[in-house]
């Protein structure tokens, strides 16, 4: 199997530190891509990913597989310990009514800010737009500290263990580093969790 990456991009990272938490990252041949250097819109890029996006996955007979969330459901599928997606059926709507949560309320709003605001993003976000930025800003601060005060009550994102949920809330966190951002710092409870999940070693 052979995963497309870019270093510190979020997506890939959320695979990425997927595979690490099953301790199973050498059981796919790692191949870099640069978004930077737009690599991945370069035409032998899009027959692996029609939508010029990282990661990918192509597994050992031909198929791609694409969005990083179905690219874990694939790994949990053939690498089932430990669980991170759920073991019965409350369980998995749990988690992933978590994982959504934290994956469309933040990730993707402070995405939309950051692509928007960043002038490293201009290239890649035609045209930039101040008021996409300043909605998305409002939207993942307002998700953050929801967050922050759901953590005040658990010990985790979702379940009462470490699932793809906190996997997703982590990279997001240090995804906010591109902003000069670390709400983790501001914030006590997601503060606490988060030393927690550094201390795991998942993310390398
Ligand atoms: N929904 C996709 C999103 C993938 C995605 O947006 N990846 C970013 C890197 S974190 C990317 O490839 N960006 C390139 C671009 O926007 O041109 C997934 O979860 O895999």
């Amino acid at each position: 199997m052979k995963l497309y990456h870019s270093p510190m991009a979020p997506n890939p990272d959320r695979v990425i530190y997927f595979l690490r938490a099953k301790g199973k990252l050498e059981a796919v041949e790692l191949e870099e891509v640069s978004i930077m250097k737009q690599e991945h819109k370069q035409p032998g890029y899009r027959e692996v990913s029609p939508y010029a996006q990282v990661p990918a996955l192509i597994l050992d007979d031909g198929t791609n597989i694409t969005e990083s969330r179905a690219i874990c459901t694939y790994f949990e599928g053939i690498f089932p310990e430990p669980n991170l997606m759920g073991r019965d059926p409350k369980e998995k709507a749990l988690i992933e009514m978590w994982d959504r949560r934290v994956e469309l309320m933040f990730f993707i709003q402070f995405a939309g800010w950051f692509r928007n605001a960043h002038p490293a993003m201009a290239p890649l976000e035609v045209p930039q737009s101040p008021e996409a930025a300043a909605k998305s800003e409002k939207a993942a601060r307002k998700m953050v500290e929801r967050l922050n005060e759901h953590l005040a009550n658990s010990e985790f994102v979702a379940a009462d263990r470490f699932t793809i949920a906190d996997i997703t809330l982590y990279i997001t966190c240090g995804f906010c580093r591109v902003m000069k951002w670390a709400p983790h710092k501001e914030l006590s409870n997601l503060g606490r969790w988060h030393d927690e999940m550094t201390a795991r070693g998942f993310a390398g």
